[in-house]
């Protein structure tokens, strides 16, 4: 096998004085694809639609294949809602389908996700946000897709390699499969992608088409936490440090589109 490494890419912009998230992307690749990765990441940051950046961090480590964990994509089912009104509505029923109770408080969390570089970690009973640094959040880091994901309808990238899809389920897969994990909510910060999802271990990912309304850049991530707070370093130690690679080609098409 080849050299692993991965390659990770965080851009930002000042505006006031503050360190404002434009854009950030990662890919796990083999040497040979190094430099092709970092102009593809580079060109995602220039040419963001949140704006221009003055800093852009592009950070290449290798590791070690045997530290590496593979999990299959978790299924994916798409909801098809004609306004962002129903959409969140959409994302309650599938939190409550997941045995959340809380759902419309969390849903309502999800405005405070804003400017946040990772994402919120609530408990579900308490609704007491665990994040050790709530500017920052968690940042969910060391994953990518393998094998089928160019060949799949739908998972290819733009000129710059950005699909939103293929690196949320990416993500969503990882996310699903660390312990004390029961769901999670997202709505991109992109300003003209509306697409958002519900995702657990229970639904599998649910794509909701509509989340919020063209040209609003409100957007985050909330993981929802169900265990002992003994736990919470281990969950976080998970996100953000154990490398995942996701089968891509176990997902197929959308099992149903309501
Ligand atoms: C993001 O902008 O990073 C979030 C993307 C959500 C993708 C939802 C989908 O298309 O399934
Ligand atoms: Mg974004």
């Amino acid at each position: 096998m080849d050299e692993m490494y991965s390659v990770k890419m965080r851009a930002n912009q000042i505006c006031g004085g503050k360190d404002v998230h434009i854009s950030g992307a990662e890919r796990i690749i083999g040497k040979g694809d190094i430099d092709t990765c970092c102009g593809m990441l580079l060109k995602r940051a220039v040419y963001h639609s949140k704006g221009e950046p003055d800093f852009i961090n592009i950070k290449v480590e290798k590791i070690d294949e045997k530290d590496i964990e593979y999990i299959d994509a978790l299924p994916v089912t798409t909801y098809e809602v004609s306004t962002a009104d129903e959409g969140l509505l959409k994302l309650e029923e599938l939190m409550r389908e997941a045995g959340i109770a809380k759902s419309s408080e969390i849903a309502g969390m999800m405005k405070l996700t804003y400017g946040m570089r990772g994402a919120m970690l609530v408990d579900i009973r308490t609704l007491d946000r665990l994040e050790p640094d709530r500017e920052r959040g968690v940042r969910v880091t060391y994953m990518d897709g393998i094998a089928g994901a160019a060949g799949v309808a739908g998972m290819k990238g733009n000129e710059t390699g950005k699909n939103h899809f293929r690196e949320a389920l990416v993500l969503a897969t990882k996310v699903a499969a660390c312990p004390n994990i029961v769901g999670e909510l997202c709505i991109s910060d992109d300003p003209d992608y509306v697409t958002g999802y519900f995702a657990s271990r229970n639904t599998g990912y649910c794509r909701i088409t509509r989340l919020k309304e063209p040209g609003d850049s409100c957007g985050g991530r909330i993981f929802l936490y169900d265990g002992e707070r003994s736990d919470v370093g281990e969950c976080i130690r998970f996100l953000e440090k154990q490398k995942v690679l996701v089968r891509m080609d176990s997902f197929g098409q959308d099992k149903e589109v309501f």
